[in-house]
């Protein structure tokens, strides 16, 4: 089975503390712009792609990530909503099972659906255990995937998911608010969690500042994930700022 991205993450893990991904949603973003906005990421201090997101509107969806394939040198991971955003112009894909729901086709419906396909295509897949943190208010994620998300202040929840993910020998934990949620995940549940399991945790959902996203990597995140403040208003100090913020501990 193909590793060679998720291990280039785990190196650079290693040497950087911490990564910071930029979570590009197609929805929200022209083509025209596209190229830049790959290139200010890149300058800026970005170390991963992600693509994707809960609902997709955009009829031009696989046109769009295929010009971030071609536009990007750095690793480009789809981050699905479900089986219909699979395509083969990634470098890897988040296999994720929605592991803090019980809704079969999260868990597992979607996951066979695609699988035929990723096969066929040849596309690393990551394994990944997706867990949503309640933010305080409804997301998109939870709504279209008719699941609740774990209580926000419940970190024992929050590490026997986690555990559950290690054991079922996924690679990685991403723990979501939800995209534009409110409230981020507190560091008191990272810190948590981090206590309790080995693998890599990804943690994504409303981080608005640089100094939340350092606390979350103090606490024991290993990738910070951030889209929504950048599809608001593109800004290349802003982006700096967070790679140095995501960095720092290394650095
Ligand atoms: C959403 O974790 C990602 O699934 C990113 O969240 O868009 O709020 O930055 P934001």
């Amino acid at each position: 089975m193909k590793r060679a991205i998720w291990n280039r993450i785990k190196r650079w893990i290693k040497e950087k503390g911490a990564l910071f991904a930029l979570l590009f949603d197609p929805d929200s973003i022209h083509t025209s712009e596209l190229e830049r906005y790959v290139q200010d990421a890149e300058g800026a201090g970005v170390d991963l792609f992600l693509v994707g997101g809960s609902l997709i509107f955009d009829a031009d969806f696989a046109k769009k990530v295929k010009m971030l394939k071609e536009k990007a040198n750095l690793p480009l991971l789809l981050f699905p909503g479900g089986a219909m955003q699979i395509t083969g112009d990634v470098d890897a894909i988040l296999f994720m099972s929605l592991i803090s729901g019980r809704n079969p086709e999260y868990l597992i419906g979607e996951q066979v659906k695609a699988s035929p396909i990723i096969k066929a295509l040849g596309i690393e897949t990551i394994p990944t255990g997706y867990i949503l943190v309640d933010s305080g208010a409804p997301t998109s994620v939870s709504f279209v995937s008719g699941t609740m998300p774990i209580p926000a202040d419940k970190p024992d929840i929050l590490c026997a998911h986690g555990l559950a993910a290690q054991y079922l020998g996924m690679k990685l934990v991403y723990i979501d608010a939800g995209s534009g949620a409110k409230k981020p995940v507190s560091t008191q549940m990272i810190k948590a969690l981090r206590d309790c399991i080995e693998i890599e945790i990804f943690v994504g959902g409303g981080i608005k500042n640089p100094e939340t996203a350092s606390n979350l990597v103090s606490s024991g995140a290993s990738t910070i994930v951030i889209g929504n403040l950048f599809e608001k208003k593109w800004d290349l100090k802003l982006l700096r700022e967070f790679a140095q913020a995501i960095h720092k501990n290394k650095l």
